[in-house]
């Protein structure tokens, strides 16, 4: 079941940057659009057709953007809009697209919005989620994505909350009021008129509560019964498609939380006209229960299992391995030692092979790691110093949270970018916002540029390899028989068939050609390897697939 119209934005190798990490352009330690618009021909080489910029809006920085105070301004920290719209320009004129972070299921408690609400005015009361407290207790008893609950006494008020999924700093949205939605469709107009190329949809699936009952009471996300993915928000999306986004030549990726490819297919169905595609997390979930924090050992088999449903049960995917609230991927599902840049490569093809729109987050080019915090003092996560609270709260022990913290904080993702080995990374002059990782002295862009097999190398030439494969973008997927931790798979089309196989582990791996060809008497030519020398593997019948490797044949 896959799509067949051929938009330009459906193979776009897409690049996720998150501007505060990204490049300091003024010694001020805080990435900057000027910094941006300086790696554009960087970005060009690497082959990236779309940018996705993470939140660079007026915002008073709880959540590092995602909390907005002001749709139309450009923080300070990063700049002016007339450097928003030369970098939209400078993009253009490289042929690469922007696309903008929308965070509309919440706007910052310092909104011009949320400030006249709490003043009192009845217009602006309207466009959160007020409710009185019931005996002393909070108006309900569900739980926020943080880890704590998820209301706030409004200041001055005796026993009036407002309702906040994330933060306490980021009171959301009340979608039943109309004004509400008419404000969001001139948001999108402003910046879709500004010639951007569409929007990553923030939590895009939980902007419609149904009720503020009590929810039945759970480990974590209590209530979430009541606003996961309704009807009322299927209904806004398809008016927000409807009245603005179809008039544009522009896409949208939602970022949604917590559904399988069942509530994902009703959400970006073709049939469905309301996102083009969304970002899923059952593969991100591979290595825990149910929440981050109970973390489980990482077994390939179950990355496997995700992916593959998603590849069939999916008409089009948005295929991803990290982003700024993720662990870097080498340090979760490869190798961030002995295996390091074999094991980013095979990611890298892995990525590249799948069907669906790629996305590739800044620093994932070059195999960046987890960060090196010593604790949580070096961390400036707001979710981890709020989960953090309630672990304490839980008396959980310093080592455990220690622990999970390090494993699991999103700062794992946001260390400042490593364009070179020297003092500050290349990144800043200044002072880092956030700790600068000790291994960019030896994992960075300069020294990768100049090494014809490294892993930035390996991506350009994946990347490429990529776009000049009508099979490994347009073609239907199926899995194919290997050992539980090798992922075989097809992309194949009316004449072509590409057979991709990868070692998911640090070990050899035997994989039998009876058990992956497709048709008798066909030749596996071997087209693309991670591994630089390659005995010539088709003749016999067993691979002895080598740890992490990934090799692309065509079957002639
Ligand atoms: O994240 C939504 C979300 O579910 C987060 O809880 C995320 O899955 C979790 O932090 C993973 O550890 C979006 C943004 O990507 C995130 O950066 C924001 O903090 C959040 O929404 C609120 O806007
Ligand atoms: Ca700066």
């Amino acid at each position: 079941m896959s799509v067949k119209d051929r938009k330009w934005w459906r193979n776009g190798v897409v690049y996720q940057i998150y501007p505060r990490s990204f490049c300091d352009s003024n010694g001020d330690g805080i990435g900057d659009i000027p910094g941006i618009i300086s790696k554009l021909d960087y970005l060009k080489e690497l082959g990236v057709d779309i940018i996705w910029l993470s939140p660079v809006y007026a915002s008073p920085n709880c959540d590092n953007g995602y909390d907005i105070s002001d749709y139309r301004a450009i923080h300070p920290d990063f700049g002016t809009m007339d450097d928003m719209e030369m970098l939209i320009r400078e993009a253009k004129t490289r042929d690469i697209r922007i696309i903008m972070d929308l965070v509309v299921n919440h706007t910052s408690d310092e909104h011009q919005w949320f400030k006249k609400a709490v003043e009192g005015d009845h217009k602006y009361k309207n466009y959160y989620i007020f409710k009185e407290g019931k005996n002393g207790k909070l108006p309900n008893n569900w739980g926020s994505f943080f880890g704590s609950d998820c209301w706030e006494k409004v200041p001055g008020e005796d026993n009036l909350y407002y309702l906040h999924l994330f933060d306490k700093k980021q009171p959301d949205l009340n979608w039943h009021n109309p004004e509400v939605y008419d404000e969001v469709c001139d948001i999108l107009r402003f910046w879709l008129d500004k010639g951007i190329a569409g929007f990553r949809c923030d939590v895009i699936n939980v902007l419609y509560k149904n009720s503020l009952e009590d929810g039945k009471k759970k480990i974590a996300l209590t209530g979430l019964e009541y606003y996961h993915s309704t009807e009322g928000n299927h209904d806004i999306l398809r008016r927000l498609r409807e009245d603005v986004l179809s008039k544009y030549d522009c896409f949208t990726v939602g970022e949604t939380v917590l559904v399988d490819t069942k509530m994902a297919m009703d959400l970006c169905g073709s049939d469905r006209k309301e996102l083009d595609m969304v970002f899923g997390f059952e593969h991100m979930e591979c290595d825990q229960i149910g929440i981050k924090w109970f973390k489980t050992k990482y077994r390939p088999k179950r990355l496997i299992k995700a992916l593959d449903r998603w590849q069939h049960d999916m008409e089009w995917n948005a295929n991803y391995f990290e982003n700024h609230d993720q662990p870097r991927s080498v340090s979760r599902f490869g190798n961030d030692d002995e295996y390091h840049d074999i094991s980013c490569k095979m990611l890298a093809g892995l990525l590249l092979s799948l069907r669906g729109t790629p996305y590739i987050y800044e620093g994932q080019e070059i195999g960046m790691t987890n960060g090196d915090f010593k604790d949580l003092s070096e961390m400036q996560d707001v979710e981890s110093h709020t989960v953090d609270g309630t672990m304490k709260s839980l008396h959980f022990p310093d080592r455990l949270r220690d622990k999970l913290l390090k494993l699991t904080t999103r700062d794992n993702a946001r260390t400042p970018m490593q364009w070179s080995g020297d003092v500050g990374a290349g990144f800043t002059k200044g002072t880092p916002w956030l700790k600068i990782n000790a291994n960019h002295a030896y994992i960075n862009v300069e020294k990768q540029l100049k090494d014809d097999d490294s892993v930035l190398a390996f991506y350009k030439k994946m990347i490429a390899f990529r776009k000049d494969s009508e099979t490994l973008q347009w073609g239907e997927y199926e899995r194919l028989k290997s050992p539980e931790n090798v992922y075989a798979f097809r992309r194949y089309t009316d004449d072509k068939n590409t057979v991709v196989i990868c070692n998911m582990t640090a070990k050899k791996q035997p994989v039998w050609v009876q058990a992956v060809k497709t048709r008798e008497n066909s030749e596996l030519v071997l087209k693309f390897s991670n591994y630089l020398s390659d005995e010539d593997k088709a003749s016999s019948d067993l691979f002895s697939f080598r740890p992490f490797e990934f090799c692309v044949f065509e079957e002639e």
